[in-house]
């Protein structure tokens, strides 16, 4: 019996010579370019973009999946920035609304303290931006967290917050770095970049850092040797030109630096802010995402679905469009996504769960540190043996 491997089945199906000469260029390792990204999004459909991507996804990274054992830190929710989407921030002078919060320093580390004895490699932390927390406050926050867990990976701070804490210390973006990095800061989250392209920045959060901005304090971070993460929030007001600019200023400043770990779409959600009149993107909308993504930043080793942002089922969806990475058996303590009407709104996960999850759908559970050194294979992992899972 004769076998044909997926891209021969793909090229031979009955699609548009558009699309097979975009998928021959995906299957010798060519570029595709923007006005073929953008062509993904307004004729690809469904079935095409899952196979494409898989394809792509399983040259990168074989049958795993990622996750890791991490926590998250939200200092914050009083923010001096009003982005439209945001469910989650107050102004400071809300700050004795019921919403409002601020963790004083020793909140935070007794938060830390409180993961001794766990087997977590990562803290996250992010919050709003605060007017009166600046760069030596949270340089110096860093360096107790690393003194109370010296093992552990700090990925802290979005560009937005950095950009504000640097202007208001009046150091460039490469100094403000190196001094949170001086004190234990080890990496960047991929926050704050929504759509770089001015015309929807300037509708969904004019007041915050632009796009060039954000890309140049990744730049910055990379030079000095510290990885980051990009994220791109879609489904609202942007047009997929939009998606594709983005993508593209992000695969540009990739192939300079190669500093970025993973891409991480972030689908909107439109409880409680000032875009809740938009409609949600459908599952369907948020897979092909996922597959253009994957197909279009060919130099990104990793695209990561936010499980608590989509539900469990989604990502076990995304799995098969291009996704290899599910984040970690997050802390119930990540409101930015709850109070925006994410799916889980108790985001937590033990690990026997989220192998449960990656198995059913006939993938390899890896348990990953931050810059995806293996930490655990858990393909043939006799949990009996393991007391409490964290
Ligand atoms: O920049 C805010 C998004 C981001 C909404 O690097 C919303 O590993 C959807 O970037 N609907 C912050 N999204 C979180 C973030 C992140 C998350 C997980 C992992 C990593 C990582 C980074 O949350 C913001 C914004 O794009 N966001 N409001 C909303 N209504
Ligand atoms: Fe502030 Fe971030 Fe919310 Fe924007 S998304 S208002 S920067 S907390």
């Amino acid at each position: 019996m004769q076998t044909q491997d997926n891209s021969t089945v793909l090229l031979n199906s009955n699609i548009s010579r558009e699309l097979k000469n975009i998928a021959e260029k995906v299957y010798n390792n060519q570029r595709i370019t923007f006005d073929e990204g953008v062509f993904l999004y307004e004729k690809g459909e469904l079935g095409f973009l899952g196979s494409l991507a898989n394809y792509v996804r399983e040259k990168k990274n074989g049958n795993y999946v990622f996750f890791n054992r991490n926590f998250h830190i939200e200092p914050t929710n009083i923010c001096v920035f009003d982005c439209k989407f945001c469910s989650y921030s107050r102004l400071l002078k809300q700050k004795d609304s019921e919403a409002a919060w601020e963790l004083s320093e020793e909140q935070i580390l007794d938060l830390v303290r409180s993961y001794n004895g766990k087997p977590v490699t990562e803290v996250h932390i992010v919050g709003g931006v605060h007017p009166k927390m600046g760069l030596m406050y949270f340089a110096n926050l860093i360096k107790k967290v690393k003194e109370i867990r010296p093992d552990i990976h700090v990925k802290a701070f979005t560009a937005v917050e950095l950009e504000y804490m640097c202007r208001k210390a009046k150091v460039s973006f490469e100094e403000g770095l190196r001094i949170l990095k001086e004190h234990g800061q080890d990496s960047l989250p991929g926050g704050g970049a929504e759509i770089f392209h001015e015309d929807i920045r300037k509708q969904i959060c004019e007041d915050k850092c632009t796009g060039e901005e954000w890309l140049a304090i990744h730049e910055a971070a990379h030079k000095l040797g510290m990885p980051s993460n990009a994220t791109m929030l879609y489904g609202h007001i942007e047009k997929f030109e939009h998606r594709i600019d983005h993508m593209n200023r992000l695969r540009e400043l990739q192939d300079k630096t190669g500093g970025f770990n993973t891409f991480i779409p972030l689908k909107f959600r439109n409880k409680g802010n000032q875009m809740s009149h938009i409609k949600e993107s459908t599952v369907i909308e948020d897979l092909r995402n996922y597959a253009v993504s994957r197909i279009y930043m060919d130099n990104f080793n990793h695209v990561k679905a936010y499980w608590p942002m989509i539900g469990r089922t989604t990502t076990q969806l995304s799995l098969a469009f291009g996704v290899d990475d599910i984040d970690g058996t997050i802390d119930d303590s990540t409101k930015i996504y709850t109070m925006a009407g994410s799916e889980e709104q108790n985001p937590a996960l033990t690990t026997q769960q989220l192998v449960e999850m990656v198995k059913q759908v006939g993938r390899h559970p890896i348990e990953r540190d931050t810059v995806y050194n293996t930490v655990t294979d858990y393909m043939n992992y006799d949990f009996s043996k393991e007391g409490v899972t964290a």
